[in-house]
């Protein structure tokens, strides 16, 4: 239902001439086949994304296709929640896995990733389809007091 309801807006916003400056990779079906081979962690660009009340810095990020990255959020919040959501920037990249206070989920594909106040996350990923994603924080009312942010994908050897 929600995917129906993403692609309906998605429709529509093309519709009003809005959607194409975002990409939709949505039916992107990450897999750990996405992975480069023998990516070497220790190499891994380290990113570090503060959360507090009501937004992310830095929110405008760039990641280059095919190169791992680890990428530190820090809900730096003494009292709010705050996640990272969007559909289509998750379905663009490749995890290897995620570390959430000291314990590890091996996967390749979330929807959303939620902090408690002070709290911190580490996804190791892969960035793998190019385009500029929107991503904001769905806690009720928090993208409308602005916590949202772009994240361009740019391809292996595009200059910059
Ligand atoms: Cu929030």
């Amino acid at each position: 239902m929600a995917m129906r309801l993403h692609r309906l807006i998605c429709v529509l916003l093309t519709a009003l001439g809005v959607a194409p400056v975002l990409a939709d990779s949505s039916r992107n079906n990450p897999t750990m086949d996405w992975l480069p081979p023998a990516v070497d962690w220790q190499d891994a660009q380290t990113l570090i994304l503060t959360l507090d009340d009501y937004w992310y810095q830095p929110n405008d990020i760039e990641l280059t296709g095919d190169q791992p990255y680890r990428v530190v959020l820090n809900n730096v919040s003494d009292v709010s929640t705050h996640d990272l959501v969007d559909l289509a920037f998750f379905h663009a990249v490749v995890l290897y896995k995620v570390n959430v206070d000291g314990i590890e989920l091996v996967t390749p594909h979330i929807h959303n990733i939620s902090l408690r106040p002070n709290s911190k996350a580490t996804l190791y990923l892969v960035p793998k389809v190019a385009g500029e994603y929107e991503v904001f924080c769905s806690v009720p009312g928090h993208r409308e007091e602005g916590m949202d942010g772009l994240v361009t994908i740019i391809e292996p050897g595009s200059p910059r």
